[in-house]
């Protein structure tokens, strides 16, 4: 082997952490419910939504070839994934090697010369089924992301991503305040530093040195640009971006028209929002009112959420005196009214729920997740549940995403479609139990909330507004989506990164720097995701707008309740409309299932009408207003 290419591999072996996650991206490994009692396999009523037709037999090759690719997928998953539950159960080297082991055996698997070209030749063949086609067409983008076949630009890439991400790990941190020693801080100091402080020139340091690491990393990204679009071309793609966006079976074209139609639904509500956090905070900050949000104005550094404006109810309290194990006793409880199946047992044995002592001899990551280690029975979730409100929504959320995971764990569902509909459906459907957890009926229902207490609804919803999809969407769909487009499928030249990303983010979000920031900075490099998670960060934001879509569809044509004011506790129809749609995993094309169960299309139109309330009062405040940005 070439000395070069000894040396790429060793650095893919030190790399070997990114492969580890590759195969989830930013999802959370996320199993699904176990066919306990209770539920069969499929729903006890009428599927709302027809479950993918059944087939004949495809070719014998074919299928020969897929009993073969699932298996071993099914192998090699359950390899890494319980090394990478191991890793983030006991956080430290040794278990670090071992996930990047495993996760380089399963990459080194779909991506092998020998499977890319068995997929080469099967795949869009007249005679392979519709669902042997899914399959194939599932495992070519697993295979694209580290493809053999690329030889030496693979080991370049996996050796570009893991020196990337060393830079954002190892990356030192200085506060720089006119007049004032240079102070070494933290991301962590920097937050507490930014919160709630008025001192516009202590925000703007902070703002600034939140961005130093993008100098840094911009030449790295330059060199990923180039390498992703290499590897992903080398496989038929336009881009990395087309690669990424396939997974909805959308072009880039058509990923961003659809971005673009659900910030033309969110926009009216979010320039009202906008012009009225624009005359909150220059009250606040004494200053005139500007027609762009200064970025240094706002606690978060991407203006993609706008905590500390305008802070909701304090609903810490509805859980004192409650014990961590019974937040996860109510969440299995709401599934079960659902007519969920109960979790297999195995769940409550092998899954880590709560906090560690302080003197415990291991460190686990403390972020909430759920895991789907066999991609069958095995689910576990890794958790440090505490009794107070966020931790109540989080385990509806994270035991919703192991009911969707096992509801596909079934014999019709081959391995390698033991997914969601699309990437967002996992992330949609936990946030959808998170909402349904939130909504006061239930919280009475759980005993939780006295008529007393019911918070102000414009209060509870602006807050909902400022820290989630309002703000998040411009953002998401506009900044990042169009940014992270430009820079794969259009070659974003590097002299106009950081110009891009201040004009989308002009453009779509309404904010600008506190300064010009020239091309000697990298201002999008410093959002993990364009490093780490790259091309796919509208996952977030289609996970909201399909949440919304659901919730109102089970609001208004089961339910019968307000959409703001909904308790799903008990109802089996819910379950039963919901489980005809989580037990096709990624069977069936993610519209057509949506368009099948809601009767519509994607948009944000069940988005604005939870909001509505909040749309009316703004509009009253921003009355005589200019809301235009
Ligand atoms: O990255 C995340 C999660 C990991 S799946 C914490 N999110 C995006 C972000 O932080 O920018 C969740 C919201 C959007």
């Amino acid at each position: 082997m070439q000395p070069r290419m000894l040396a790429g591999l060793g650095m893919a072996l030190l790399a070997a952490g990114v492969l580890s996650i590759w195969y989830l991206g930013h999802d959370d490994g996320a199993p699904d419910h176990g066919d306990g009692h209770g539920r069969t396999a499929g729903p006890d009523a009428t599927p709302m939504v027809a479950a993918h037709a059944s087939e004949a037999e495809g070719p014998d090759d074919v299928t020969d070839f897929l009993a073969g690719y699932n298996a071993e997928y099914s192998r090699l998953w359950t390899a890494a994934e319980s090394a990478r539950f191991a890793a983030e159960a006991d956080l430290g080297e040794s278990t670090a090697q071992a996930r990047g082991v495993a996760g380089r055996e399963l990459a080194a698997y779909v991506g092998s010369a020998a499977v890319i070209d068995n997929l080469r030749a099967m795949r869009g063949r007249p005679d392979v089924t519709p669902l042997q086609q899914r399959q194939l067409a599932a495992a070519w983008r697993l295979a694209a992301r580290y493809p053999a076949t690329a030889g030496e630009s693979v080991l370049q890439l996996v050796a570009a991503e893991g020196r990337a991400i060393r830079t954002m790990d190892t990356a030192t941190w200085t506060l720089r305040r006119p007049g004032r020693e240079p102070q070494p801080v933290t991301p962590e100091i920097l937050d507490g530093l930014v919160a709630g402080s008025s001192d516009l020139e202590l925000r703007r340091a902070a703002w600034e040195c939140s961005k130093d690491m993008g100098a840094q990393l911009r030449d790295q990204l330059i060199e990923l640009q180039d390498l992703r679009n290499g590897v992903s071309r080398g496989m038929g793609y336009s881009s990395y971006f087309a690669l990424q966006a396939e997974d909805y079976g959308l072009s880039p074209g058509e990923m961003l028209a659809l971005m673009d139609d659900l910030l033309a639904g969110i926009m009216p509500l979010y320039r009202q929002l906008h012009c009225w956090a624009r005359h909150e905070l220059a009250g606040r900050y004494g200053a005139p009112v500007p027609a762009r949000l200064p970025a240094h104005w706002l606690d978060n550094p991407y203006g993609q959420s706008w905590p500390g404006i305008a802070e909701g109810a304090d609903l810490d309290r509805l859980l004192a005196g409650r014990q961590p194990s019974w937040l996860l006793e109510q969440a299995e409880g709401f599934h079960a009214s659902l007519g969920f199946p109960a979790l297999p047992a195995g769940f409550w044995t092998a899954s880590d729920l709560f906090e560690l002592p302080p003197d415990a001899p291991r460190r686990k990551n403390p972020a909430a997740s759920a895991w789907h280690i066999d991609l069958d029975q095995d689910v576990r979730a890794l958790m440090s549940v505490r009794a107070d409100f966020e931790w109540f929504g989080t385990t509806h959320h994270e035991l919703g995403r192991i009911h969707y995971y096992l509801a596909y764990s079934r014999p019709e569902v081959p391995y390698v479609l033991r997914a969601g509909a699309n990437r967002a459906f996992p992330e949609a459907i936990g946030s959808l139990f998170e909402l349904a957890a939130g909504q006061v009926p239930y919280l009475e229902q759980a005993g939780l909330l006295t008529p007393d207490r019911i918070p102000d609804e414009v209060r509870r919803l602006l807050h909902e507004a400022l820290t989630g999809p309002v703000v998040f969407l411009p953002f998401a769909c506009g900044t990042m989506t169009h940014w992270e487009h430009d820079l794969y499928e259009e070659e974003l030249p590097s002299h106009l990164y950081n110009a891009r990303w201040w004009e989308y983010a002009a453009r779509y979000q309404g904010i600008e720097p506190p300064a010009p920031r020239g091309e000697e900075w990298c201002d999008a490099a410093t959002k993990p995701h364009v490093i780490d998670d790259p091309a796919q960060y509208y996952d977030f934001a289609l996970s909201e707008v399909i949440l919304h879509q659901l919730h109102r569809y089970i609001c208004r044509e089961i339910l019968r309740q307000d959409v703001r004011l909904a308790n799903y506790h008990g109802s089996r129809k819910s379950g039963d409309f919901l489980w005809s749609i989580l037990q096709l995993g990624a069977t069936r094309d993610w519209a057509q299932v949506l368009r099948e169960a809601t009767g519509e299309d994607l948009s944000s139109a069940a988005l604005l009408e939870y909001f509505a309330p909040l749309q009316a009062w703004l509009e009253q405040q921003n009355a005589g207003r200019d809301v235009a940005f």
